[in-house]
């Protein structure tokens, strides 16, 4: 007989280290990011010890600094299929569909996460996973020389394809068949400094999207990013420099007045010595970022955070030399006066997602859900700002949720409909 099962919610935990251990000998910068977060988020809980308690209640306090996501980009349906079933043994499922073709990058995307709030609790660690949509590939020759390039590849291990199958049937791992499984995951996300073509198809495809170059010229979907968390955001982004990191301009997101959705921000991605064949070459896809979180907002909450967004974008937009950043932290934060920062009145206007509780003394008191999904805009931004500085203007074509939830093998789930069940629940456990 097997021993018993490890849980779900351990694998994706004992996955989100194993992952950070290699990003950080992948990206020795990364390691230096990690190192001012942890710096940082021993500083605020020295200083707010209210917050302390309030974090050693809700949290486990020796997780703070953690990854809470990651990112990676593949390039065939038959890949997402085969991805959602890994994923699906770290009790991860597509939760939201994003389509970035409306900031003209040729991916459309979802997130891996737990959905229910104990699972959230016990590890929130999340993978935004995008599929290349070769029909955007404009030219016929690239278009044709990409996907045979992508059909010919195989980005798992026999080995992880074994014990993807004997979870599912079998209803988990063991823990020596999850350890083994931890480290044929996390191979599927490594490096790969040798590129899968030559260095004129790489020019070629990156003249015509870096993204798309990005996808097809490499062995496997390497993990572009990690994503610790932050309790202060702003500080950290100011002291990147110091530490020789080069930083975005601005924090994306809602500005430091509001503790909704998420607010984020990274190193460039380095330029990185990779070989096309025998020759030298160089790929430009791999940063750090950091997070911090705040309550998931409502269609409403989000119809407005988006106007207000958009007003902002109308108004001013950060310039790549970073030079009007600070104007621009201004305005977003004058715009967002129109948004109401107080929980209570957001709860009052059904902006936001609350978790109800009885206080020590039996009040019924409400507490913000936390976002646990993506800024269709956020990652836009992250995209354009990583992967070229290239302006584009054509218009791709409109997405297709149903393509990719065909490769999906399932439909994603709504984000909205998750934290309504979530409220909605702790409602009807009072
Ligand atoms: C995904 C970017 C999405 C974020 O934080 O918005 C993301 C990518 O660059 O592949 O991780
Ligand atoms: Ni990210």
């Amino acid at each position: 007989m097997n021993n018993p099962m490890l849980h779900s919610d351990e694998i994706r935990t004992r996955f989100s280290r194993a992952m950070s251990a290699m990003y950080r000998t992948e990206v020795p910068a990364y390691g230096t990011l990690l190192d001012l977060v942890a710096d940082t988020n021993q500083v605020v809980l020295d200083h707010d010890t209210a917050l302390k308690a309030r974090l050693a209640a809700s949290d486990n306090l020796d997780r703070i600094s953690e990854e809470r996501h990651g990112a990676i980009r593949l390039g065939t349906a038959t890949e997402l299929h085969m991805i959602a079933r890994v994923f699906g043994v770290m009790g991860m499922q597509g939760v939201a569909y994003y389509d970035l073709t409306q900031a003209n990058v040729p991916v459309h995307s979802t997130a891996f996460r737990a959905v229910d709030a104990e699972n959230l609790a016990r590890s929130p660690f999340r993978v935004f996973t995008s599929l290349l949509r070769t029909d955007l590939i404009t030219d016929p020759n690239l278009r044709k020389q990409s996907e045979d390039i992508l059909n010919a590849r195989d980005i798992f291990t026999p080995r992880l394809r074994e014990l993807v199958e004997q979870a599912e049937m079998q209803g988990g791992l063991n823990e020596a068949d999850a350890q083994d499984f931890i480290t044929q995951a996390t191979y599927t996300f490594k490096w790969h400094e040798q590129a899968a073509v030559d260095k004129d198809f790489y020019e070629a495809l990156k003249d015509a999207d870096p993204r798309a170059a990005d996808i097809v010229c490499f062995k496997g979907p390497h993990i572009n990013h990690l994503t610790p968390r932050t309790l202060d955001i702003d500080t950290i982004h100011a002291q990147m420099p110091e530490r020789g990191m080069n930083a975005k301009n601005v924090i994306e997101g809602p500005p430091p007045s509001h503790n909704i959705l998420l607010r984020q921000t990274s190193f460039k991605a380095l330029t990185e010595k990779v070989t096309f064949g025998t020759q030298d070459g160089l790929h430009t896809a791999r940063f750090g970022e950091i997070e911090q979180r705040g309550a998931a907002l409502t269609p409403k909450g989000r119809e407005l955070y988006d106007a207000l967004l958009n007003k902002v974008r109308a108004t001013i937009t950060p310039t790549p030399d970073g030079s009007n950043a600070a104007e621009y932290m201004d305005v977003l934060t004058d715009i967002f006066k129109a948004f109401p920062n107080a929980p209570e009145d957001m709860r009052a206007e059904a902006l936001a997602y609350f978790q109800a509780y009885k206080t020590d003394t039996g009040e019924t008191a409400y507490t913000p859900i936390v976002y646990e999904d993506f800024l269709p805009v956020s990652a836009a931004g992250i995209f354009a700002s990583n992967a070229s500085d290239k302006t584009r203007q054509d218009e791709f074509a409109s997405s297709s949720q149903a393509d990719f939830e065909t490769a999906l093998g399932t439909k994603v789930q709504s984000e909205f409909a998750l934290y309504e069940e979530m409220q909605n629940k702790s409602l009807e456990r009072l």
